[in-house]
């Protein structure tokens, strides 16, 4: 064989070779039945929570393929933030390789359309406009914080089957609508209490996401209390080192670096939440007391506590270094918040005689303003000379009304209502029952205009989930407390009164368990709701 027979005959081994390898990587096994039929994965686009303002259905269908994308207008990287915020969203499930991709006017049909462009200023920081038509999806909103309100909305429209972590064969069917939207109120918060026990910094980016779905804006952290203290501050180390140490019951407890909660607060903002931090004070102050013993008015440490009373620690109001603690504190936990809300707490301080309070608190607004944010505290505070800044947190007092006389506005958070670490029955497991049992429908049965005599419409800021953590330790122990009272409190906050009502509620609640089943959140299937 002469060399360039030699070389030929290679040359067909390697290209039968190509085919080999070719065919057989393209061969694929017969269509099941499935593939042959696809699943249809229609959205019920009834089921939404928050319900939005207004749903009109035109009753065709738009249907999401694997050559739909996300085109946002204009690219700027907060646009391509958010349209990669969806497309994360809906990637895992629908298995689609979905392109943030910039648009100049309206894209081509099949694709999702995100514009704040030539919008209705009148749709405000939070309100959106949702268009479902056979040919496109357009969401419109006047601020970037709209479009990601929106984006909640529509990922409600697809198939509860969207929400899953895996991959789901099907055809992503989305009824037309025409949606407008808009909150009722502007504070739409829940609360993690992380001082009883400490939850990790992944623990609570997987709650702030819950509460994100739901269209929540507030993250109030509960950062210190008796059992621990949870934020690490530079100038008074031994809070966080030795007062971070423990948690109910016993255990290791933990602190967040100020990194780590710069990275909670980042997270909460790229989700358009404003985390509300709280540093208790002057009750609820033993893990600080614990750890330095020259804030005691006897100059001794008390030990660290890991039980679960209340009322019984209080800084020495009278006391100058008390006020440079609290300066410190203040100081450093302002420069790492983005928000404008500091948290000052002020409940159940039983034994500070009640004018040595009401200066304490003034006092402590007027260190909170220095560091240019403004105040906000639980029923008690009502009892100082507030600045109209000043937000006051109803939870269980008639004292809140002195704040309403003050014009001051106000948070709802009724125990007998909100409060999520309340049982459901008295056979829950977690839980406490101080302010009564709270099933699914006592929870969503109220409203924040005239639930208190006293505190009508105009004078309330918004509605605030708490969730005390003392019966608490995992991520499932919150899912289980939180899932399915959360969004109702959620659609309190947000959407229009008229024409809220139970029965209606309980069946897109219903809907939303599948949600959960796919998330892999730990819920309560209350007897109430009809699980489907
Ligand atoms: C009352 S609400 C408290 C908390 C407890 C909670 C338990 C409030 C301002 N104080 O210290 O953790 O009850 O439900």
């Amino acid at each position: 064989m002469n060399k360039s027979k030699r070389k030929n005959r290679i040359r067909t081994n390697i290209i039968l070779l190509l085919f080999v390898i070719i065919f057989s990587s393209c061969k694929t096994p017969s269509p099941t039945e499935e593939e042959k039929h696809p699943a249809d994965l229609t959205g019920t686009p009834g089921n939404i929570i928050p319900m939005p303002v207004s749903v009109n259905l035109t009753g065709g269908s738009f249907i999401f393929t694997g050559s739909s994308d996300i085109y946002v207008e204009p690219m700027n990287p907060e646009m391509a933030f958010i349209g990669q915020y969806l497309a994360d969203k809906i990637k895992p499930s629908t298995g689609y390789n979905v392109f943030v991709l910039a648009a100049t006017g309206v894209p081509g049909r099949g694709n999702i359309y995100l514009t704040t462009v030539g919008t209705d200023p009148s749709l405000g920081d939070e309100g959106y406009e949702l268009n479902v038509t056979e040919e496109l999806v357009t969401l419109k909103a006047y601020k970037p914080s709209g479009l990601f309100l929106g984006i909640q909305t529509l990922r409600q429209l697809f198939s509860p089957l969207i929400d899953s972590k895996t991959v789901q064969q099907g055809i992503w069917r989305l009824a037309t609508c025409t949606i407008r939207d808009y909150p009722r109120f502007e504070w739409r918060g829940v609360m993690l209490d992380v001082a009883r026990h400490f939850f990790s910094v992944e623990d609570v980016k997987s709650y702030i996401d819950m509460a994100a779905y739901y269209k929540i804006n507030r993250f109030h952290m509960h950062l210190s209390d008796d059992q621990g203290w949870r934020i690490q501050i530079n100038s008074w180390p031994n809070l966080a080192v030795y007062g971070g140490s423990n948690q109910v019951g016993g255990g290791p407890g933990g602190y967040y670096t100020q990194s780590e909660y710069s990275e909670i607060a980042e997270y909460a903002q790229q989700r358009y939440i404003i985390v509300v931090p709280e540093i208790e004070m002057p009750g609820h102050t033993n893990a600080a007391l614990a750890s330095y013993p020259e804030l005691n008015s006897n100059g001794i440490a008390p030990p660290l506590y890991t039980g679960i009373e209340v009322g019984f620690s209080a800084l020495d109001v009278n006391k100058e270094i008390t006020y440079n603690f609290i300066d410190d504190v203040i100081r450093e936990l302002s420069a790492i918040t983005p928000g404008p809300y500091i948290h000052i707490g002020g409940d159940e301080a039983p034994h500070v005689d009640s004018l040595d309070y009401t200066r304490f608190v003034d006092t402590v607004q007027t260190i909170v303003h220095s560091y240019g944010k403004k105040m906000v505290g639980w029923d008690e505070i009502s009892k100082a000379d507030l600045s109209q800044s000043t937000i006051a947190q109803h939870w269980a007092n008639k004292i809140i009304l002195n704040a309403v006389s003050q014009g001051v506005k106000v948070i709802m958070s009724p125990a007998s209502k909100t409060y999520l670490d309340m049982k459901y029955n008295p056979s829950t497991v977690l839980g406490l029952n101080w302010a009564g049992y709270i099933e699914v429908m006592d929870g969503y049965n109220w409203d924040p205009a005239t639930h208190f005599n006293g505190i009508s419409e105009n004078n309330i800021l918004g509605v605030e989930a708490p969730l005390w953590s003392e019966t608490i330790i995992t991520l499932n122990d919150i899912e289980y407390l939180a899932f399915p009272r959360l969004p109702g409190h959620a659609e309190i906050g947000w959407s229009p009164v008229l024409g809220r009502n139970w029965d209606e509620y309980k069946e897109r609640l219903a809907d939303h368990g599948l949600r959960w089943v796919e998330m892999e959140i730990n819920f309560y299937r209350s007897p109430q709701v009809p699980w489907k």
